[in-house]
């Protein structure tokens, strides 16, 4: 039979591209409820060509559901995911509540889909979508080469910050626009801009290094996750991995810098070779044409896209790469799918 699925957190910014690609992936679902705060209960969203009555979170909207995707805050998600698990469903929650939970599997399928399987609270987690952006690609070299450690840097785009992140971005560059002087002197697009929203410094004309929540020495909660997560979808709980996380003025897609050191010795090309055949991942590298890929060529694509492969110049086994993920698609919205998908097909035959 076709299992039921609900989408909790149907009209966020993962939320609203989450029906989008409900709507084009190949359609496993039965009846899809749409759930959302009691705010936006009432609203009529399109799903599948057709509209659907987004209904108020609460315990009776799980009953019959067998997948419930959780596009919600972290605290909604602790709270609510055991509950549709309570009323039978499988929950597949996208916040950052249950990731490091031992008895959470949490999955990417191209690197881990037999994790699904392992999930004795009845509960799969989605990673970040900076370590998504690029944990394709990473699993994909890993088993070509080993991986030994990782440094990474990340250009992330303000819908990271959800739709409030959006306005902000939009509303500060509407600001900005018309004085061609800005950006000459300090403090002139911190003026300009008005409204910081989620950003603790101007975004807009600016580069913010920081995502996230302070941590312990100086980590932010971003920086932390791209390395526990990594650790964990790759099953290599000692990987030293060093991050440092960074706001760009981008509205969707996050980009990453990557220094990757491996076992065995690399070269540039082997790696173009893996990359180019992993599923998932779509290798653009050709520089002397201009050829590389970037956050506005990238956004709304599904794959990990690579470019500027490098074999380090100190290093026979290591090697620089740029990637670019749409953090809302892959890093977010499509994963879950993804991740469900694989659920739904435990429903096939029964
Ligand atoms: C950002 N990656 O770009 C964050 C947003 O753990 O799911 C996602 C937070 C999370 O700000």
């Amino acid at each position: 039979r076709r299992p039921t699925l609900a989408v909790v957190g149907a009209t966020g910014a993962v939320g609203s591209v989450m029906l989008d690609i409900l709507s084009t992936r190949e359609d496993v679902w039965g009846e899809i409820r749409l759930v959302a705060s009691p705010r936006s209960a009432g609203k009529r969203l399109t799903v599948r060509g057709e509209e659907v009555e987004v209904q108020a979170l609460a315990p009776e909207v799980f009953d019959g559901v067998d997948v419930a995707m959780f596009d919600v805050p972290d605290e909604v998600s602790k709270q609510w995911a055991p509950v549709a698990v309570e009323r039978g469903a499988v929950a597949v929650d996208n916040s950052g509540a249950y990731r490091m939970d031992p008895e959470v599997p949490l999955v990417v399928p191209e690197v881990n889909a037999e994790q699904v399987r392992n999930r004795p609270r009845g509960i799969i987690s989605n990673p970040n979508c900076t370590t998504l952006s690029m944990i394709v690609a990473m699993g994909a070299l890993h088993r070509a080469y080993g991986l030994a450690s990782l440094v990474v840097a990340s250009y992330q785009a303000a819908s990271g910050s959800g739709q409030e992140g959006i306005d902000t971005l939009h509303d500060q560059i509407e600001k900005a626009a018309t004085d061609r002087t800005l950006g000459s002197r300090a403090g002139d697009v911190r003026a300009a801009v008005g409204e910081l929203g989620p950003f603790p410094a101007p975004l807009a004309m600016n580069v913010v290094p920081w995502a996230g929540s302070l941590k312990e020495d100086g980590h932010t909660s971003e920086e932390l996750k791209v390395r526990n997560e990594s650790r964990k979808i790759l099953g290599m709980p000692e990987l030293p991995v060093a991050a440092t996380c960074v706001r760009v003025p981008v509205v969707t897609t996050h980009a990453l810098v990557v220094h990757a050191a491996f076992d065995s010795e690399v070269s540039a090309d082997h790696a173009r070779e893996v990359l180019s055949s992993a599923p998932g991942v779509v290798v653009q590298d050709d520089p002397a044409r201009g050829e590389f890929p970037t956050p506005a060529d990238v956004v709304g694509t599904d794959p990990t896209w690579v470019g500027r492969i490098r074999r380090s110049l100190d290093d026979p086994a290591s090697l620089e790469l740029f990637m670019c993920g749409d953090n809302l698609r892959k890093g977010a919205a499509l994963n879950t799918a993804q991740i469900a998908e694989v659920v739904a097909e435990e429903f096939a035959g029964s």
